[in-house]
C-alpha cells in the first residue's frame, strides 16, 4: 500500500487522489467494475449493510467501488467532505434539488441559468408545490430581497451559461447564511481548477461531468459535492429513491481518465480564450464579446478574485443579430456546430434556438441573452486556426 495523501498539488491529486494501485494487483487505472449487483456472505451481512451499520457495497444504484474512486476525487479537487457522481448533471441538480425541497418551499435562482435547470424550476417543479423567484444575483440587495420566510435554497451559475454574468459566491454565501438557507453553486463552467465554490462559503456544488472534467464528448455524467451529512442524503433519497440517476461504471472510468489532464487542458482553454475574447472584440461585426477576462465585462474585478482565470467559454452578440448569428454558424469550418461544451473540439452553438430553447423569447430577454447572442467553447485546437475560422466566418457574417 502507498499513501500519497500528503502531495497536495492540483493536478497530483486529479491524477492520485482516492486510489492506490498497490491495493488492486498493482493496476495503474482503478479496475472497472461491472456488475449491478453485489454479493453478501451470509444474511447478516445484507442485514448490516441494508442498516448501514457495516460498510460495503450493496446495489449499483447506491454505490460502486469504480465510482467511489471518481466520488473521493471530485470531492478532494472540490475541497468538500464528500462526493456523488450521477449519470448527467440534470441528475445531480435534481437529486438536490427533489431531496431537499418539499410543497410550499421556494427557492431564488439567478436570472441566468442553463436552460433545463431553468425550465425545472420555472415549468415543472410547481408541478410539486416549489415555486422559483428569479433574481439577479449579481446585485446583493436584490438577493436580500428575493429571500422570504419560505425560501428554502439559493442556486446559481458563475459564470452562467450562456451570457457569462459573474455571480460573487463569497457575498451570496454570507446572505445565504444569515438567511439560514443552504447555496447551491453549478460549477460546470469552471470545473474545481478555477474556482472552488464550498471554500468561498457555499453549501452544495454540483457539476455537469459532461463537460470540462470529462473534457472528450464521449459521456455524460454529474456530481454533487458538499458535506457528508448532505451527500448521504442526496446518494440514499436523492440518487437511491427520487430519481435512480446513477452513474455507470465504465462512465465513471472515463471521467477518472479525463481528471488526469484537467488542469492541462483548462490551462489551454483558458489561454487561447482569453487571446481569442480580445481578437473578436476588435472584430468589426461583433457588437460585444462576454468574457469575463475583458476590461468590458463589468464584472473583471470579481472574476479575477473568484477565478483562476477566466476559463474557455465565449459568448458573442453581432451586430447583425439573430440572422447574422444563423450566417456566422453556418459558415465556421473547423468550429463545430454542437450544443455541449468543454471539449477537445471548438463547439459553437446559438442559445436562443438551442441550449436555452426552454426559455421563452421574452423569458429569454428577461433573463438577460439576447436571441443574436452566439455562444463558443473554446476547444484544445491550434489558436491561430480557430482564429483564422471564426474571422471568416465573421466576415461572412458581417457582409450579410
Ligand atoms: O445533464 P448534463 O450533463 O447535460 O448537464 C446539465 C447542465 C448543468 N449545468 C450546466 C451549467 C450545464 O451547462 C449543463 C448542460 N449544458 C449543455 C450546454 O449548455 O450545452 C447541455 C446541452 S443541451
Amino acid at each position: 500500500m502507498s499513501d500519497r495523501s500528503h502531495f497536495r498539488g492540483f493536478s497530483t491529486r486529479a491524477i492520485h487522489h482516492g486510489y492506490d494501485p498497490l491495493a488492486h494487483h498493482g493496476a495503474l487505472n482503478p479496475p472497472v467494475h461491472l456488475t449491478s449487483t453485489f454479493v453478501f456472505d451470509s444474511v447478516a451481512t445484507g442485514a448490516a449493510r441494508f442498516a448501514g451499520t457495516e460498510e460495503g457495497y450493496i446495489y449499483g444504484r447506491v454505490g460502486n467501488p469504480t465510482v467511489t474512486v471518481l466520488e473521493k476525487r471530485l470531492a478532494d479537487l472540490e475541497g468538500g467532505e464528500a462526493g456523488l457522481a450521477t449519470s448527467s448533471g440534470m441528475g445531480a441538480i435534481t437529486a438536490v434539488l427533489w431531496t431537499l425541497l418539499g410543497a410550499g418551499d421556494e427557492v431564488v435562482a439567478d436570472r441566468t441559468l442553463y436552460g433545463c435547470t431553468f425550465g425545472l424550476l420555472e415549468h415543472h417543479m410547481p408541478k410539486f408545490g416549489v415555486t422559483t423567484r428569479f433574481a439577479d444575483l449579481t446585485e446583493i440587495e436584490t438577493l436580500r430581497a428575493a429571500i422570504g420566510p419560505k425560501t428554502r435554497l439559493v442556486i446559481t451559475e458563475t459564470p452562467s451559461n450562456p451570457n457569462m454574468r459573474v455571480v460573487d459566491i463569497a457575498a451570496v454565501a454570507e446572505v445565504c447564511r444569515a438567511a439560514g438557507v443552504m447555496l447551491v453553486v453549478d460549477n460546470t463552467y469552471c470545473t474545481p481548477y478555477l474556482q472552488r465554490p464550498l471554500e468561498l462559503g457555499a453549501d452544495i456544488v454540483v457539476h455537469s461531468a459532461t463537460k470540462y472534467l470529462g473534457g472528450h464528448g464521449d459521456l455524460l455524467a454529474g456530481a454533487v459535492i458538499a458535506s457528508k451529512e448532505l451527500v448521504d442524503r442526496f446518494r440514499f433519497v436523492g440518487v437511491k429513491e427520487l430519481n435512480g440517476a446513477c452513474i455507470s461504471a465504465f462512465d465513471a472510468f472515463l471521467v477518472l481518465r479525463g481528471l488526469k489532464t484537467l488542469a492541462l487542458r483548462m490551462d489551454r482553454h483558458c489561454a487561447t480564450a482569453s487571446r481569442l475574447a480580445a481578437e473578436l472584440e476588435a472584430h468589426p461585426a461583433v457588437a460585444r464579446v462576454h468574457y469575463p477576462g475583458l476590461d468590458s465585462h463589468p464584472q473583471k474585478a470579481l472574476a479575477a478574485r473568484q477565478m483562476r482565470a477566466m476559463g474557455g467559454m465565449i459568448a458573442l452578440e453581432l451586430k447583425g443579430g439573430l440572422e447574422a448569428g444563423r450566417v456566422f454558424m453556418d459558415a465556421v469550418e473547423l468550429a463545430t456546430r454542437a450544443v455541449s461544451l468543454g471539449d477537445a473540439e471548438t463547439l459553437v452553438q446559438h442559445p436562443a434556438s438551442m441550449t436555452h430553447s426552454t426559455y421563452a423569447p421574452e423569458e429569454r430577454a428577461k433573463h438577460g441573452f439576447t436571441d443574436g447572442l452566439v455562444r463558443l467553447s473554446v476547444g484544445l485546437e491550434d489558436h491561430d486556426d480557430i482564429r483564422d475560422d471564426l474571422f471568416r466566418a465573421l466576415d461572412r457574417a458581417g457582409a450579410g
